[in-house]
Parts: C-alpha cells; structure tokens; sequence
C-alpha cells in the first residue's frame, strides 16, 4: 500500500521514490509548499527555536562598516575556500609544471569562480605583457596574418558558459584502492565559467583557408610551448579565441591575454597564452599529442585524438569531507556534465544502483557547462551507498567504474567517466568507495 506523503516526511510534495528515503525531485520544482504545515516542525531542519539572545547587539552593528574597495575579495571568514595546490616534489627538469584543483565541494550554482579555476600548467604561468603580445595565423592559407589584443578587440564577440576538464581529471578512478580527500582533490581538474571572446572561424577565414588544410596546430608561448592538433570542423564550428572569463579579462593562470576555447574537448587542447594558429594537412603528432593524451588500451596498443571529455557527473554534497549532520531531510546535490552537449537526466540511487530517483536539473542547462543537480532526500540515519549517474542529450550514460574498465582496462590514465560512490556510514562519515 503506498504511504501518504505525511507518514514518511512532514513535507509537501514528499513521494518517495527509490529505496533509503530519495523523494521525487517535483518537491524542488512544484514551487508550492515546502512545508506540509500542521505537525511542529522545529528541529527538522537545522534551524532553532528564536530566543531572547537575538536581541544581543552584535560589534558590526554598533558603528559604520569600512570603506569602498577597488576591487572585492571574499570575507576573511571565507578564507578556507582555496584552490587545492599540487606541487611537485622535485620539479626538475619542468619548473612550474604541475597543477591546482577547484574546490568543488565547497561550490554552489555552476560557475566557477575565476580566483578558484583549477590550473594545470606545464612551465608555470608566464607574465605577459598584453601590448607585446601576438597572435599568428600561417600555414596553408592564402594571406598569413598577425593579430594584436587592438585589432581582436574590433572583431565581433559570443559568450558562453563552458566547463574545462583537464583529461587526466579523476585519474584516480584507476586505481586499485579508492582515493582519500575531498571532490576537489578527485575531480577538481574541472572549472566552468563564461567565456567571452572572438569566434576562431572569422580570423581563419580572414586569412583564406586553403582547401587542402583539414587540422590546425594551435600553440601557446609559455616555456613549455604546448601545441595540440585540432580538426578544421572544430576550429570552425564553436572555437573560440577567448579574451575574457566571467566577464573580466582572463587571468593570467586561464592563458591571458588569449587562449583557444575549444569547448567540451580535453583541457590540454584549450591552449592558453595562444600565440600561434597553423593550418595544415593532416596532425602534427606533438610532444604534447604523442608522449601524452593518448589512452593505452588493455591490447597494448593507445587511442590517439579521444577529443571530446564524456557524460559525467558527482554528488558534492554529500561527499567525503562534507558529512553527515544525524538522520533527517537533506538535499542531495553536485555536477553533471558532458563534452558531447546538454545534460539530459541525472538519477541517484540510495542501494548501490538497484533503485534509482530522478534529480531535479538546475536552469540554465547549458551545451558542454557544468550542470547542477539537486534531489530531496529523508536519511534514516542507516548505513547507504549513494551515486549520481548522468545521461546526455545523445543518450550516452554515465558508465559504473566496472563498466569502465571492463572496456578501458587499467593502464589509462585519462578520460575517467565512472560513477562515483559515497559510502555514508551510520555515524555521518562519507567515504570514497569502489562500488
Ligand atoms: N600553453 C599552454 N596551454 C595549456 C597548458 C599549458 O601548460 N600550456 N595546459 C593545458 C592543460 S593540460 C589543461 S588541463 C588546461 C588547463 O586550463 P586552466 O589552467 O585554465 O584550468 O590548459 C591547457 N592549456
Ligand atoms: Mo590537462
């Protein structure tokens, strides 16, 4: 017999729907009652009872704040709230090499604060001076041009909201035991912000694209040289020069004054500090295509050019670090996303995946951005297994870790897509586990 909504949960809208207390996500979205009304409700939630103390005068009420700042910094109290900075050991024979992970357990919403984009950089973060800088476009065309940060700023600008993924975020995933830390420390290789910037195809079509040129050899101008090799349909289609990062000018860490957006593609393709763009018959099979970025596969031979990073998502909240308060209502949340388009579903399971409950998707739902997704949940306070698994809009499914490795094997190191599971012990405590 099915249970009325008040025997499980004194909360409107509450239908449960897969084991272990996960409600239909129509509680987030009906913008009806929360509140079933009626019982006494004071304790449900975190909140407390008002007391007289409330009329205690706080310090900050007493005189006038301080004054205006030129440009804002997060409170002081916000301090814990940084970028989780790996630094190599021994960074002999590439100084600078090496990266910063977003904190994405300590985030909201989906943009990614510019402060706190991760960094993933192989000879550190040059200091360019934007009035110095150039941006060459050679090769197979019918006029080699130069452009400076003057003349890109005359051209036409899109903005749009994107994730960059470094490929070996999440690496941890192939490994034999489950790694300890935060979401940040696993899957922090991931940022999402709006970027804003010229359309790669006017500058290539400015130059004259020669019919023969079917790839493009990108390169930035920091020590390390990156360069990647990219198809001409990508430069074409949604590439961008990008020039600004929520709305300010990108920042030194992000490749200032220019990178190449190519969204939904591997971090490493997003070359920053772009100074060159070649056009070219076929790949160039760079250090940075051959040494690296290829997948070795369990029959010992390496997939070269897996472009696009596929569906993914993770439940941040709860995750290992940020635990359980005792038994009662949560909201479950985190990110999903996908190099191949929009999200479509994201569905959480309480059992391990033998019963699953459809979240709530958060607007905006952009194309290859970070989306957030939430689903009510009444803990009983027991042991439970919990997972977020995301489809996208080409119907591709989030894979279990043994999926993945049933196809990939081990000796990968990038492209890591598989769920992730919490193990939420009875005393609160969240885990990473194999499931
Ligand atoms: N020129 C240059 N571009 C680069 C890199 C680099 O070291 N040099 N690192 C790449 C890698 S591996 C990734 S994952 C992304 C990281 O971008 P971010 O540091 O803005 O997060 O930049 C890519 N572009
Ligand atoms: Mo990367």
């Amino acid at each position: 017999m099915a249970k009325t909504p008040n025997e499980v949960t004194p909360f409107a809208d509450a239908e449960p729907v897969a084991a272990n207390g996960l409600l239909h996500r129509r509680m987030f979205l009906s913008g009806g009652a929360f509140f079933a009304g009626a019982a006494s409700l004071s304790g449900l939630l975190s909140a407390q009872p008002a007391s007289a103390q409330m009329a205690t005068v706080p310090d900050w009420r007493k005189e006038p704040g301080k004054s205006f700042t030129p440009y804002g910094v997060p409170s002081k109290f916000e301090e814990p709230v940084q970028r989780l900075v790996t630094v190599r050991a021994n960074s002999y024979p590439s100084p600078g090499a090496g990266s910063s992970r977003t904190p994405l357990h300590l985030l909201e919403g989906i943009i990614t604060p510019s402060g706190l984009h991760f960094e993933r950089s192989h000879s550190g973060v040059p200091d360019i001076d934007p009035d110095r800088h150039r941006l060459l476009i050679h090769g197979l065309v019918r006029q080699p041009l130069v452009f400076d940060l003057e003349s890109l700023m005359r051209y036409p600008r899109v903005s749009a909201i994107h994730f960059i993924e470094c490929a070996g975020n999440s690496g941890g995933g192939w490994a034999v035991q489950p790694p300890v830390g935060f979401v940040g420390t696993m899957h922090g290789l991931l940022s999402c912000s709006e970027w804003t910037g010229v359309p790669l195809h006017y500058l290539l079509e400015e130059a004259g694209i020669d019919p023969k040129a079917k790839w493009i050899l990108a390169e930035g101008i920091d020590a390390s040289g990156m360069s990647r090799s990219v198809p001409i349909e990508k430069a074409l289609g949604d590439a961008m020069v990008a020039l600004f990062q929520n709305g300010e000018r990108i920042r030194p860490e992000q490749g200032y004054p220019m990178r190449l957006l190519l969204p939904g593609w591997e971090g490493n393709m997003n070359v920053k500090w772009l100074h060159r763009i070649k056009l070219t018959e076929g790949p160039t099979y760079t250090k940075d295509e051959t040494s690296k970025y290829t997948e070795l596969m369990p029959d010992g031979k390496s997939m070269q050019f897996t472009f696009p990073m596929e569906v993914k998502s993770v439940i941040t909240r709860p995750s290992e670090g940020v635990n359980m308060q005792g038994p009662g209502f949560y909201e479950i949340s985190g990110f999903a996303w996908s190099g191949n388009g929009k999200i479509k579903r994201v569905d959480i399971s309480a059992d391990g995946g033998a019963s699953w409950a459809e979240a709530a998707l958060q607007e905006p739902i952009a194309s290859r951005a970070l989306t957030r997704f939430r689903l009510p949940w009444q803990w009983d306070g027991k042991e439970v297994i919990l997972q977020s698994r995301a489809t996208d809009e080409t119907g591709a499914v989030q894979p279990t870790r043994a999926e993945l490795i049933g196809t990939k094997g081990v000796k990968n190191a990038y492209h890591y897509n598989g769920i992730t599971t919490w193990e939420i012990r009875q005393s609160g405590l969240v885990k990473n586990v194999w499931a």
